[in-house]
């Protein structure tokens, strides 16, 4: 990763948390925010990741952590309208911010029942491979969704067409409750893909340059025609599963204490300084100029209208 790859990796990382730390705030003063899912923590993998793409190619995320969105190019403003059910985002109210539908930006949507991803990521990246393109497909996947049945069956066929398709598990501890190790043997994502030849790689999570070049790699091996692969970053949940969740029955709160201490941005800003490429006074002035992005990006999704009559009417023309 060089200087401007790595700023830019610290930058992207930087909004995705202003913007988490502030939704967080408004939740604490009382304000509402439906499907809400605080991607602290995991700022690595999601922007790593997503940056490792080109403008050409497609990104399936999952509900938690926005930091991907916005590497794609959404505007924050089109991101808080979605997150407040307003209309002017990208779907006008009707999807909350668990269907962004940005398919400009390579974003084709989100589904809401775990699993159908990996279908859906192979037929897009079949699609592609049609249309003689060389874009690939990346889908994130969490614990949930990877424990369900259609990651067989989408690998089996992108490993038989040689698909396009990247994936990238987000290993972070757990799904709602319940620990990896407790769905996943030896508590990895993506371990048993091996015996189908598919590359799998494992990565520090929480590291955005390891996690850019992992899936740098990955996404060159798919768009040769090599097939699927994988990467499996290991971070953790640093945040509750939803905004006052009963986190207390599930973990000791030492254990999120110690996750922070592996901050990824900490992390990647201390690597920075030491190379002289980013000084604290730099930072500090970006994190200042993102805040008042997010506070204006805010104050305008409030100012947006619900949807009403007529969106409800262009929404129902689409199914007809
Ligand atoms: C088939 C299906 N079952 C249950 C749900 C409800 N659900 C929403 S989020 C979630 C847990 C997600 O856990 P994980 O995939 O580990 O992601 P994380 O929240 O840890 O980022 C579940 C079970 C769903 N959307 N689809």
């Amino acid at each position: 990763v060089d200087r401007d790859g790595a700023v830019a990796l610290y930058a992207a990382m930087l909004r995705s948390r202003t913007l988490d730390d502030f939704v967080e705030e408004r939740l604490a003063a009382g304000d509402a925010a439906p499907h809400f899912h605080s991607g602290t923590g995991q700022e690595a993998l999601t922007v790593g990741a997503a940056l490792a793409l080109t403008a050409r190619d497609k990104l399936l995320y999952t509900h938690r952590g926005y930091g991907q969105l916005l590497a794609r190019g959404l505007p924050l403003s089109a991101l808080l309208r979605d997150l407040l059910c307003r209309t002017g985002g990208t779907n006008d109210g009707f999807g909350s911010v668990l269907h962004v539908h940005a398919p400009e930006l390579g974003l084709p949507g989100r589904e809401g029942v775990f699993g159908t991803r990996f279908t859906i990521g192979a037929g897009l990246a079949l699609a592609e491979r049609l249309a003689g393109s060389e874009a690939v497909v990346l889908c994130f996947y969490g614990e949930a969704a990877g424990s369900r049945g259609p990651l067989y069956e989408a690998l089996n066929l992108a490993v038989l067409w040689a698909l396009p398709l990247v994936l990238v598990a987000e290993n972070n501890g757990f799904s709602v409750s319940s620990r990896t190790g407790s769905l996943y043997p030896r508590g990895r994502m993506s371990a048993v893909w091996r015996g189908f030849g598919i590359p799998v790689a494992e990565v520090d999570g929480n590291d955005a340059e390891e996690v850019w070049s992992a899936v740098s790699d990955a996404v060159g091996h798919a768009r040769e025609g090599r097939g699927p692969a994988i990467v499996e970053g290991l971070t953790y949940r640093v945040a509750p599963h939803i905004p006052g969740d009963r986190e207390a029955e599930y973990r000791e709160p030492w254990e999120a204490r110690g996750w922070a201490r592996r901050d990824p941005l900490a992390g990647l800003a201390a690597r920075l300084e030491d190379r002289g490429w980013l000084t604290a006074e730099a930072r500090a002035e970006l994190a200042r100029g993102l805040r008042a992005e997010v506070e204006e990006a805010w104050r305008d999704a409030v100012a947006a209208p619900p949807p009403g009559r007529p969106e409800l009417e262009a929404r129902l023309e689409l199914l007809r």
